[in-house]
This record gives C-alpha cells, sequence and structure tokens, in this order.
C-alpha cells in the first residue's frame, strides 16, 4: 500500500524553517524508515525527482534525491534513489550552471538557478552509515535544491 502526503505549499512557514537533525536514537527505527517510504510514494506520485521531509511537514534534515532523464535533462543519470539523512554539502565547485527547476511546493513555476556544477556531499544512511560521494550536473542541482528546503529557502528565492 502506499501512503500520499500532503505538500507543503509556498507561503506555508514550516518551508520557512531550519530543519533539525535526525538524532542517532532515530537512526535504524521504525518511524524513520515509514516516513521515508511515505516521502518516496509521495514524490513518485507528483512525478518528482526529489523530495525534502519538510515537504511533508515533518522538520527533519532527511532528503531523496532520483535523478532520472526528463524532458529539461534528457541526458541526465538514472540513479537508483538516495536517501540522505543530515546531509551536508563539504565543498562546492567555483564552476555553476544555469538550469531549469521545479518544486513540488511551488506549482506551476519554473525559473533558471545558478547551482554548483560539481558538490561533494556527506551523509548518513537509514542505518546510520556515513557516506561521502561527489556529484555533478542534474543530481548535484537536486541534492542543491534538497538542501535548501532543510535550510528553510525555495528555488524561487535564488532566481
Ligand atoms: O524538491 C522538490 O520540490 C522536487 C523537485 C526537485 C527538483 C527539480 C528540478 C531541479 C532541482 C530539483 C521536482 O522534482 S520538480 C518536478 C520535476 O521533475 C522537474 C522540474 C524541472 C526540471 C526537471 C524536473
Ligand atoms: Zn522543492
Amino acid at each position: 500500500m502506499s501512503t500520499i502526503l500532503a505538500v507543503a505549499q509556498h507561503g506555508e512557514t514550516i518551508l520557512t524553517l531550519a530543519a533539525a537533525e535526525v538524532a542517532k536514537s532515530e537512526l535504524n527505527s521504525e518511524w524513520l524508515n515509514q516516513l521515508v517510504e511515505a516521502m518516496h510514494d509521495t514524490m513518485t506520485e507528483r512525478n518528482g525527482v526529489g523530495i525534502a521531509a519538510p515537504q511533508v511537514y515533518v522538520s527533519k534534515r532527511v532528503i531523496i534525491v532520483a535523478s532520472r532523464p526528463n524532458l529539461r535533462y534528457p541526458d541526465a543519470p538514472e540513479m537508483d534513489t538516495v536517501v540522505m539523512v543530515n546531509p551536508e554539502i563539504l565543498e562546492k565547485s567555483e564552476a555553476t550552471v544555469l538550469g531549469e527547476e521545479g518544486c513540488l511546493s511551488v506549482p506551476d513555476e519554473r525559473g533558471q538557478v545558478a547551482r554548483a556544477e560539481t558538490i561533494k556531499v556527506r551523509y548518513l544512511t537509514l542505518q546510520g552509515e556515513q557516506v561521502e560521494t561527489i556529484y555533478t550536473g542534474f543530481p548535484a542541482r537536486i541534492v542543491q535544491h534538497e538542501v535548501d528546503h532543510l535550510d528553510g529557502i525555495l528555488f524561487i528565492q535564488r532566481i
């Protein structure tokens, strides 16, 4: 059974807050696994390529990144879905690229946003394993957009 959650919309306070870190005691927990499953179902139902917990009214530092080729980014890599707990962008390339973004919380608006082309990110898996990885291009854009949600920033503030 899939669980589709309501998505917070531009203007709602939850989207302006800095989300709280997930505590060690919450890793591997039933509630965190259920939250991520429901976020995944909601993202898929809305045809998104990413989602952040504050968008479903949970002010915690959890994001999902799910790059796939699309009309705007036909060359985007098809990634296995990545769940990131407490993600931190450790490094950003000086080089930036302009690219179109949309947002499940800002319906009917699209805009060109400059983002670092390459980033190094550190995060925890749902099991608490620490991962460091480098993303470039569209996946890097999605991570930056989703981490912005954790800091209370929407893409329209970057246009
Ligand atoms: O966080 C969100 O609101 C989801 C958002 C993620 C995102 C899209 C594009 C660039 C960065 C981050 C979406 O999935 S919007 C819908 C979408 O699939 C899409 C929109 C514009 C360009 C490419 C894809
Ligand atoms: Zn968004």
